[in-house]
């Protein structure tokens, strides 16, 4: 008790004499906690000051230049590189989960460091997360540190929204242009319910979902699982894909190579990156390492202003 107590007032002091690396309004609350109080509020403003911004961007993103479903570890590097490099354009991602980040929270095995080969050492440069160098490979001391500070890049851009704990449901289709194939169609957006909502359409009825229009949408949901590869999975049962090849078994040297190369526009208007890619094209998987799904987010927005540009 001591101890601590003289640690209080040692702090105190620190505060008393300079900020200790705070910023000053910070430092000069601290020490002063008896005279402490919040500014007044009502709980109504507290409800007004979210719902009216939450439904402002459901109105404005109902029309979207791009949207990417999925914020894991693919879906957010490419919604960094496209809201960096086009910040004209309207951006919306929708992510299942309340967490955004998918799988990219920790390593493998639940063990913290995250790996990536290199060249995708630039992504980290680019975005700012230090690293360990060890040659051919570098280890981010936290994959949580990798995905958070890809998140919070991404989340600070004026152009981009982020709908978490919202899944999407189905894809919008239009007949594909002229000269295209008999029955083919182009993705001209996406159907999306609260994914509470979504788990539920078993026991409940009368749940339709609701819409958001884009010329063009990059899928990264993921390889497969209860919601995972959830566009390609949609493109057979709708009879544009003939059918998945089924994601093969773990091989990083190839794995990596195939997921960057492969990201591409699979129908008009829909790009699929990350391990959604290996259900289609039956790649190996490369467990824990996770520079290809940084480099396949980078190329499936380069894909992706290519599409919209045409
Ligand atoms: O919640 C999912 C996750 O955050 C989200 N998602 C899936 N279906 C969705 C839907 N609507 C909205 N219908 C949906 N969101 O998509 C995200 C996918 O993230 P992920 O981390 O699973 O995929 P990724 O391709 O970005 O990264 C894969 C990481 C892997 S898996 C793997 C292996 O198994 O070997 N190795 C690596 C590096």
């Amino acid at each position: 008790q001591l101890a601590s107590a003289s640690k209080k007032a040692k702090d105190a002091t620190a505060v008393a004499e300079g900020t200790g690396g705070l910023t000053k309004p910070l430092a000069d609350l601290m020490g002063n906690w008896d005279r402490f109080s919040f500014a007044p509020i009502r709980e109504s403003t507290v409800s007004r000051a979210m719902t009216r911004r939450y439904f402002t961007d459901l109105d404005a993103h109902a029309e979207t230049d791009i949207v990417i479903i999925g914020a894991g570890s693919c879906g957010l590097s490419a919604a960094y590189t496209l809201g960096t490099l086009r910040p004209d354009l309207r951006i919306t991602i929708i992510e299942s989960g309340v967490a955004p980040g998918g799988g990219a929270w920790l390593g493998g095995q639940l063990f913290s460091a995250m790996v990536m080969r290199k060249p995708a050492d630039v992504f980290l440069r680019e975005v700012g997360v230090p690293f360990d160098d060890e040659g051919d490979y570098v280890v981010v001391k936290h994959a949580a540190l990798f995905t958070s500070t890809v998140l919070s890049r991404v989340l600070a851009m004026d152009n981009v929204k982020l709908f978490n704990a919202t899944a999407v449901e189905d894809l919008i289709t239009r007949p594909a242009e002229d000269g295209k194939e008999e029955g083919g169609v182009r993705i001209a957006g996406v159907v999306t319910n609260w994914t509470l909502v979504s788990m539920h359409h078993d026991d409940q009825s009368c749940m339709d979902p609701n819409t958001v229009n884009a010329p063009v949408v990059i899928s990264t949901t993921g390889h497969d699982g209860p919601f995972g590869a959830f566009s390609v999975k949609r493109l057979v049962s709708m009879k544009q894909l003939e059918q998945l090849q089924g994601m093969r078994g773990l091989d990083m040297q190839r794995a990596e190579d195939a997921i960057v190369k492969n990201t591409r526009e699979i129908v008009p208007g829909l790009i699929v990156g990350g391990m959604e890619l290996s259900e289609i094209d039956g790649a190996n998987r490369m467990g824990p390492t996770f520079g290809a799904m940084a480099l396949s987010g980078v190329k499936a927005a380069e894909e992706a202003i290519r599409v919209f540009d045409l």
